[in-house]
Parts: structure tokens; sequence; C-alpha cells
């Protein structure tokens, strides 16, 4: 559903007086600090986030899913969505597929119509974690680390068509997530399926064209309850060394175990050149899937502080990073939920665009804990929000996104549309 332009600029018009008296404001009180407001500004309006094509519905637990209306029935539904959302943030000018949940009958229309949306493919996401209908071999025992060979060959083949698929609608990098280990001890030798997985990843690497790049995931546990074979940023790094320069780690914010300090993780893997990219969501126990930012947004601004500063030092050699959002969306509608992460996102990365580095490396050359950390703190409590509208509003997105979206009904115009049978494949 593309929205009407005029609709959003009437909207942005109501805001306009009280936009610009809090854009103002903020805009002396950091210029005042020194801060480059329009830098900033152009950067968040450049910020891009893909958007996972199985955030679209309504996810569910392994106790049940409850649908909401609307939901999109196929790709070309998908896409009209995050349409919608890019149209309102001007932030989400992509879409990350999962294949094989995400092949259409026909690609040729699906360029077409992706062009229409204003959509673009971003990274294509592998499954070895279940078994489709025509599978030959299973993968309950693993896939990639599979003691037998041949299992190990299908799902290496699997990998190969993904690839294949993406290139046909112009992705450049595929994200592989294993969900390969063990449940019981005893069940898994550690060390041989280990170098099965290398030797796996290392042959569908041969087939990663020049311009691509292989995002390798981690994640401590699930669908495996014991061990994991990609189980940790170490390991993910060292299968990434092993097979080469095009391929990266993956940091997704729910696969730590509790506490961990993901910033940290993500220097290192920034001072290695080998952070590939993030599926952002947010925690409280495992891999929750929650909404970006909804419960340790003091964390999130620090993993940006890092990312800012990481990426703007010259002897730091990391390639540009791939964001995209990876949350399941259980009791909210899917697309404001989407629209409140992509705000999150953004207004982390606002905040650590306005910290002083030069300053603090002063501070922290000197041991001066408090005034280091009253620098973070300050940036982390300075209301960006301003910076975020005037950024949407320079893009004609909109100055609220949930508002226009509630004000707008859409949600029941989707309903209108779709009905409540809808159910996309998926998680
Ligand atoms: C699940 C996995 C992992 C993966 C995603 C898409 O935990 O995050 O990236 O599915 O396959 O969330
Ligand atoms: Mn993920
Ligand atoms: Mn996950």
């Amino acid at each position: 559903m593309r929205l009407d332009s005029n609709q959003i600029l009437s909207h942005n018009d109501s805001f306009s007086a009280k936009h610009r008296e809090s854009f103002q404001f903020l805009n002396r009180e950091l210029t005042d600090k020194g801060v480059d407001v329009e830098s900033v500004i152009s950067q968040l309006q450049q910020f891009q986030v893909a958007i996972p094509s199985w955030a679209l519905g309504a996810g569910g637990t392994r106790f049940g899913r409850f649908s909401i209306g609307g939901e999109p029935g196929d790709l070309y539904q998908k896409l009209a969505d995050i349409s919608l959302i890019n149209d309102l943030t001007g932030a989400a000018g992509a879409i990350s597929l999962h294949i094989p949940w995400d092949i259409p009958d026909e690609t040729s229309n699906l360029l077409d119509w992706a062009k229409e949306c204003g959509i673009s493919f971003d990274a294509v996401n592998s499954n070895t974690f279940q078994d489709q209908a025509e599978q030959a071999l299973s993968y309950k025992y693993g896939s990639l680390c599979h003691t037998s060979s041949a299992v190990r060959e299908q799902a290496i083949k699997h990998h190969v068509e993904v690839i294949n698929y993406g290139k046909s609608l112009g992705s450049k990098s595929i994200t592989i997530w294993l969900s390969d280990g063990s449940t019981f001890p005893g069940q898994l030798n550690f060390r041989q399926s280990l170098s099965r997985t290398k030797e796996s990843l290392q042959e569908i690497y041969k087939h990663l064209p020049d311009d691509w790049k292989m995002f390798i995931e981690y994640k401590p546990y699930e669908s495996q309850f014991y061990s994991t074979v990609v189980q940790d940023w170490g390991t993910s790094y060292l299968l990434a060394a092993a097979c080469g320069e095009k391929a990266y780690s993956l940091v997704d914010l729910g696969h730590h175990l509790p506490n961990t300090n993901i910033e940290q993780i993500v220097a290192t893997l920034l001072s290695l050149g080998k952070l590939g990219g993030f599926h952002f969501n947010d925690s409280k126990y495992g891999d929750d899937d929650l909404t970006v930012g909804s419960i340790k947004p003091y964390q999130l601004f620090l993993i940006f502080l890092e990312l800012v500063s990481g990426t703007s030092d010259p002897s730091v050699l990391n390639p540009p990073i791939s964001y995209m959002i990876d949350a399941s969306h259980n009791v909210k509608d899917p697309l404001e939920d989407l629209i409140q992460s992509l705000e999150a996102i953004l207004l982390s990365y606002a905040q650590a665009l306005t910290v002083d580095f030069i300053k603090l490396d002063k501070l922290r050359e000197k041991n001066d804990v408090t005034l280091a950390q009253e620098l973070l703190q300050d940036a982390y409590r300075t209301d960006c929000r301003p910076l975020l509208r005037e950024a949407r509003i320079r893009k004609q997105a909109a100055y609220s996104p949930i508002g226009f979206y509630r004000e707008n009904n859409l949600r029941q115009k989707l309903i209108q549309e779709r009905g409540f049978s809808n159910r996309a494949k998926g998680l």
C-alpha cells in the first residue's frame, strides 16, 4: 500500500509549529555543545534498516500464535507492507527474505512490484532448521554439521540455491543461522561437528559471488538445548576467518546469554574487521524477539556508541555494516512494532552521534571515570526525537509514523483489503 504523500504532508503541517519549537531548542542546545546538527540529520536520513519478511505477520511462540487480521498472505503483500513502513519512516527501504518461505511462483513481476514499492532486496536467509515437504533427508540431527555427508551435501545445495535466488533479485548477501547442535550430553562430538561445519561453510563460500558477503550468525541455544555448534561470537569469527574475506560475523542482540557485554563484542568484531551485520531486537531472558529498545535501551545506545566511534576510526578496517530487524510480534500489530523498532534504532544512533569522542578519549586518558560516564549519560538523556522528526520531514516521511498509522486506520484498511484468514509462511 503506497501512502498518499499529500496526506503525509498535511499530517506534518499539523505539527509544524510544535516541531519547529522543539527542534530549534534542541538545535541550539546541541550546537552549543559543538555538535554538527546538520551532519547528524544527514546521517539519520541515510541510515537504512532491512525489514525481515517473516516479521510482517503476527508471530507466535511454541505455545501458540494469535492472528491479527490484514496480515500479508504472500511476498507481494509483504513488500506492500514494507513500502507503507518506508513511506512513514524513510528508513526501511529493503526486505530480507527467508528461503524457502519467500519463493513466489514467478520472480520477474516480483522485481517490477518491488520497484513500484520502492523496496530492494537485502540479505537472503537460509533455512536448515526445518524440514520442507519435498526434502529427501532430514535435518533433525543437524545440517552442515551432520554426521552423514549426504545430509551435509543437501544442506550445502540448499545454500547455493538461496544464493542463486538472491542473485536473481539483486541481493548481495546471505545470512546463515544454523540451529545445528545437540540437546543432550553425549549426542554430538564437539570437535568433529565444528570441523564438519567449517568444511561445509567453506564449500558454500566457493559459490559466493565476488560482490557478495556471507554473514555467519551465532546463538547459544535453540532449537537445541545442550549445545549449538555456532554458539558465540568467537566461533562465528573463527568460521568467518576460515572461509575468507567475504565472510563476517552477524550479531543478533537476542542471541547472548543474560548480562553478556554485547557492546564489547561489537567493538572486538569491529577491531577484527569482521562485523558484518546486526539483527536488532530486545530481550529480557533469551531470544525473545521483543521490540528493539523496549527492555534495554541503554545497551542499544552503548552498542551504537561502539558503532559510531568504530566506523569513524581510520584504524578500523571494517566494511559497511548491514542492519536488519529480527523480531517477532505476538501481541502487537506487527507494522506498529516494526515502526517502534526503527524509532528506537535511529534514536540510539542519533544520541551516539552527539557524543564528543575526542573529549571522551581525553577523559579516558586521564582515567576520569566520573566525567567520562557523565558525558555518555548526558548524551543518552538528551531527547533527540526532534532530530529524527526533522530527518523524516525533510524526506517527506511522517512526523509521527505511529500517529499517522492510527489517524488513518491503516490496520483496519488492511483488514478490509485482506480479511482475517491470511497466514504468511514462517515462524
Ligand atoms: C530465528 C533465529 C535467528 C534467525 C531468524 C531468521 O533465532 O535469529 O536469524 O530466526 O532465520 O530468530
Ligand atoms: Mn537473527
Ligand atoms: Mn533469533
